[in-house]
C-alpha cells in the first residue's frame, strides 16, 4: 500500500524488495519527524505568545524531554543503518552468487549505447586485450582464442533468464557512463580501465529500460533505448543459440 502512495516503480527483482522497504522505513519517520516538527510548531506559536508572556522568560526550557526524543531518533536511525542498509550493502557488494549458478555478462558501455558479451555455450569468455579494441570490437575479444567462437555480442537488447542471478561486469569504452535499471533497483557508474562486478536476481519476465545515470555527451539520453530482456530459460537458450552464428564478426 506504501509502495502505491510513494509511487514506487515496477519491482521486478529480488534484493530490491529490501531496497523499498528502507525508502518506505524512511518516508514513516520522516512522516513521523514532519508532524512533530509541524505540531510543535503551533504548540510554540500559542504557548509562548506574546499576550501570555508579556516579559520574556530568561531560564528557558529546564526538562529533557527533547534530549530523549532525539536519542530516540537516532536509535531509530541507527537501527535502520544497521539492521537493514548494511546488511543490504554487503549481500550487494560482498556476497555474490557462484558464477556457475549465474548468468554472466560483460557490459561496455560507450558514447551512446550500452554493448553486451556473453560467454556462449562453453561459459568461458574468450582472451580480451585493450589492444585489440576497434570500432568493431569494444571488448577487445581475441579472435584467435578458440574460447571467443562462441561469444556472443549484443547491443543495447540485454537478454536475461528470469530466476537467475545476473553477475554483470561495468566497464565503458570512452568517458563515465552509469548503468541504471530502476525495475531491478541497480545503478553502477561504468569507468574506463575499471570493470566492476554487480549483481542482481530478476524476478519477473518482461522488458525494463536500461538508463545512463551519469551524463556522458550530447546524446546522453538516447542510452534509455537498451533494454534489459527478462525471459524464460527456454527463451533465452533460444535466443542466445540464434545470436551464436552472427557473433564475434572481428575484424
Ligand atoms: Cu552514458
Amino acid at each position: 500500500m506504501m509502495e502505491k502512495f510513494l509511487g514506487l516503480p515496477l519491482l521486478a527483482s529480488e534484493h530490491g524488495k529490501t531496497v523499498d522497504d528502507l525508502i518506505i522505513y524512511v518516508h514513516w519517520l520522516m512522516i513521523v519527524l514532519f508532524v512533530g516538527w509541524l505540531g510543535y510548531f503551533f504548540y510554540a506559536l500559542l504557548r509562548f505568545r506574546r499576550a501570555r508572556n508579556p516579559k520574556a522568560d530568561y531560564v528557558g526550557v529546564t526538562n529533557h524531554a527533547s534530549s530523549y526524543i532525539e536519542a530516540a531518533v537516532a536509535l531509530v536511525e541507527g537501527v535502520l543503518l544497521i539492521f537493514v542498509a548494511v546488511p543490504l550493502w554487503t549481500k550487494a557488494v560482498e556476497t555474490f552468487p557462484e558464477k556457475t549458478q549465474a548468468t554472466e555478462v560483460q557490459i561496455v558501455a560507450q558514447q551512446f549505447q550500452w554493448n553486451a558479451r556473453y560467454a556462449g555455450k562453453d561459459h568461458v569468455f574468450g582472451k580480451q586485450d585493450m589492444r585489440l579494441v576497434t570500432a568493431n570490437n569494444v571488448f577487445g575479444a581475441d579472435p584467435n582464442d578458440p574460447a571467443t567462437k562462441d561469444d556472443v555480442s549484443v547491443v543495447n537488447e540485454i537478454h536475461v533468464p528470469v530466476n537467475k542471478p545476473v553477475i554483470a561486469y561495468i566497464s565503458s569504452r570512452d568517458v563515465i557512463h552509469s548503468f541504471k535499471i530502476i525495475a531491478m533497483r541497480v545503478t553502477q557508474d561504468a569507468i574506463p580501465g575499471m570493470r566492476i562486478p554487480m549483481w542482481f536476481k530478476p524476478t519477473k519476465v518482461g522488458r525494463y529500460q536500461i538508463n545512463c545515470a551519469q551524463l556522458c555527451g550530447n546524446s546522453h539520453s538516447s542510452m534509455a533505448s537498451g533494454m534489459l530482456v527478462v525471459e524464460t530459460q527456454e527463451e533465452f537458450d533460444k535466443w542466445a543459440g540464434s545470436k551464436v552464428s552472427a557473433a564475434t564478426n572481428l575484424e
